[in-house]
């Protein structure tokens, strides 16, 4: 109780942050985007985990108003960054959905207003929604994709390989990346049953025509294993931890 009345706090109170986390082009080691993840600074217990309060603001319904505020400051930060920079264009954003964010009805209009008044270029945009949201009601996600594509941003669909789409509907979905869930990455360079998922995922992303990101690399063995099976993107504490925009700057962002 304590924990949704601050939350409900936190917003107004300025108490949360994006933190960004590259996401690295395999054949080149360039970041080739970031992505958003919130971390609460809470007045009295320090930084909490969205791992804790993400839940607690789905079931309360205040991951709207958060996920809204999630959405646009990622634009501005990233429209600030390139211009510190001094980049031609901003980096590539993805920005996570819950299940309550992708149902609202009036989503595209929400995105499409973000995109307006921030001025941020569509084609930097990513939203990524978990397979299991989106099999949840396959349908409706079909048409809300089809609609949320026409703004020009791009879609992934996260923790690919937990949520059991069918592969028909894969085709139908207009989702531009397949991010293959972590707990598949960890220890696949000891052969095996995630090798063959991992390997799987790869050959199933290209032959639709999607890009994949191998989430949860943490070792240089992960790397190795995926560069052989020609996997294009990866993301992980091996390269870089989710970390606030200061130190984005600091972070070599072009590789070697
Ligand atoms: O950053 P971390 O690895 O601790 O995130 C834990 C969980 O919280 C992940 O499942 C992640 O997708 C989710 N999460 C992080 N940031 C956001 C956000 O801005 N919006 C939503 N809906 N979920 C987020
Ligand atoms: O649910 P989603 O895929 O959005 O979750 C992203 C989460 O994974 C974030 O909480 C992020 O901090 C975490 N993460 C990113 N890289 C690694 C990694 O290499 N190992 C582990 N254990 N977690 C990671
Ligand atoms: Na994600
Ligand atoms: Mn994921």
């Amino acid at each position: 109780m304590q924990m949704f009345m601050d939350l409900r706090l936190a917003l107004q109170r300025n108490e949360f942050v994006l933190f960004y986390q590259p996401i690295i082009c395999l054949a080149s080691g360039r970041a080739a985007g970031v992505e958003a993840l919130i971390r609460w600074f809470h007045p009295a217990q320090g930084m909490v985990s969205p791992g804790e309060f993400i839940p607690l603001a789905e079931e309360t319904g205040l991951i709207l108003p958060i996920g809204r505020w999630v959405l646009e400051r990622a634009c501005l930060d990233m429209l600030r960054f390139a211009e510190d920079m001094g980049f031609s264009e901003p980096m590539m954003v993805s920005v996570n959905l819950s299940a309550k964010q992708f149902a609202q009805a009036d989503l595209y209009e929400q995105v499409e207003a973000i995109i307006e008044c921030t001025g941020f270029p569509p084609q930097c945009l990513k939203l990524e929604i978990t397979e299991s949201v989106i099999m949840e009601n396959a349908e409706a996600a079909v048409r809300i994709l089809d609609r949320l594509k026409k703004l020009g941003i791009k879609i992934s669909i996260d923790d690919f390989g937990t949520g059991y789409s069918s592969l028909s509907y894969l085709n139908r979905f207009s989702a531009d990346i397949l991010k293959i869930d972590r707990s598949f990455v960890s220890r696949m360079h000891l052969g095996g049953e995630n090798l063959e998922i991992v390997r799987t995922i790869v050959t199933l992303a290209q032959a639709m025509k999607m890009l994949v990101i191998a989430e949860g690399v943490e070792t240089k063995e992960e790397l190795e294993a995926l560069t052989a099976l020609k996997c294009e993107y990866a993301q992980g504490f091996y390269f870089a931890k989710p970390m606030p925009l200061d130190q984005l700057q600091g972070f070599n962002m072009f590789g070697e």
